[in-house]
């Protein structure tokens, strides 16, 4: 009897028909043939063993800093079962952001990963400036989503690198990806056509699979979308030095961290050096989703056009706001309402 898997609190069927293994192309690590064909097939290529691991240390290293920051480790945990033992009662998902730029760069910049992106492309590779480190505490885990939703302002021909930072097995939250999702399907067509960033409060919020859903999330329920697309959810035991590149398009989450300890893990952005850049990545300071919408009151102040406080603007447009999101919701059977006309691959 396998042990139980969940994903945001939901049981994740370990059947054959559900649930499957990655699979590996690590011997072909260096023929972009057969990368892009793979990344066209299955929507991801899962490499172990490529990337360079004193890099990779490094960067778990100024994790741990900010894990004792944030006081986040037990004492008393035990260390020979978990590198960072999380203390009982935390509940932790964060980007780390304590990881200067440099640093970010050494890790996104190392000559392993772009060969293997030189090789996909076929041409000279660069990383987005923007990469995202993350802690995850026990009990915590992401929700399914596509990263295109998030990342559509540039070039289509963008992937995600996600690499972990220590040992992963499926116990500790690692990432999955729905098999053949990143193929054209009626379910996430209209999803797709999202810019997360430009949505305001209500044109975010809808329900998906019987629960509430916002902003770039797809669904709360993964269990509900594996039956809704009738494939398999995707994962396998990660180790430090593996690495996972999958399409923009591609559904993905992660399991829940079902450990006693934290999971440390960095995901990345390439695309080809000379196409256009999403302008919210680039440089040293990145605004990256900085200036989404995504509270009530931010909504509020938007639309009040002026700098009153929150809940002033929300007493003074509750009534018009709450009616016309309702309507705006009740008026449209798809996904989410925004314009996501441009750029669509
Ligand atoms: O690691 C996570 O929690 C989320 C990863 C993810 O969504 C990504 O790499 O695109
Ligand atoms: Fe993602």
């Amino acid at each position: 009897m396998p042990t139980t898997l969940t994903s945001n609190g939901c049981v994740i069927d370990q059947d054959a028909t559900k649930f499957g293994r990655l699979r590996e192309s690590s011997e072909h690590a260096a023929d972009g043939t057969v990368l892009r064909e793979r990344l066209s097939a299955d929507g991801y290529v899962f490499l172990r063993d490529v990337l360079d691991k004193q890099v990779l240390l490094q960067v778990q290293g100024l994790i741990a800093d900010e894990l004792h920051r944030l006081d986040a480790i037990d004492p008393d945990g035990d260390r020979s079962a978990h590198l960072f033992p999380a203390r009982p009662g935390l509940s932790l998902y964060k980007v780390a952001d304590n990881i200067s730029h440099e640093e970010r760069r050494a890790l996104t910049g190392q000559p392993a990963l772009h060969a293997i992106f030189h090789a996909i492309f076929g041409e000279e590779a660069k990383s987005l400036d923007y990469s995202w480190p993350r802690i995850v505490g026990p009990g915590r885990s992401e929700q399914p989503h596509c990263d295109w939703v998030f990342m559509r302002r540039g070039t289509p021909r963008l992937y995600t690198a996600w690499i972990p930072l220590m040992d992963l097995p499926l116990s500790h939250g690692p990432l999955m990806v729905l098999e053949n999702s990143h193929h054209d399907n009626p379910h996430t067509r209209r999803y797709l056509r999202m810019d997360a960033d430009k949505l305001g409060y209500f044109d975010a919020a809808r329900f998906k699979h019987g629960a509430f859903v916002h902003g770039g999330c797809y669904s709360r329920r993964p269990n509900r979308v594996c039956e809704e697309f009738g494939t398999r959810w995707l994962s396998t035991d990660y180790r430090l030095g593996d690495v996972i590149i999958f399409s923009m398009r591609a559904l993905h989450a992660t399991l829940d961290n079902r450990s006693m300890g934290i999971r440390t893990s960095i995901d990345a952005r390439f695309q080809p050096a000379r196409d256009v850049t999403d302008p919210r990545f680039v440089g040293p300071h990145p605004i990256a989703h900085s200036a989404r919408d995504t509270n009530i009151f931010g909504h509020a102040k938007q639309v009040t056009g002026r700098q009153a406080d929150g809940l002033t603007a929300l007493r003074d447009k509750w009534g018009s706001q709450v009616q016309n999101g309702v309507l705006r919701y009740l008026g449209r059977r798809r996904p989410c309402g925004a314009d996501g006309a441009h750029l669509a691959p």
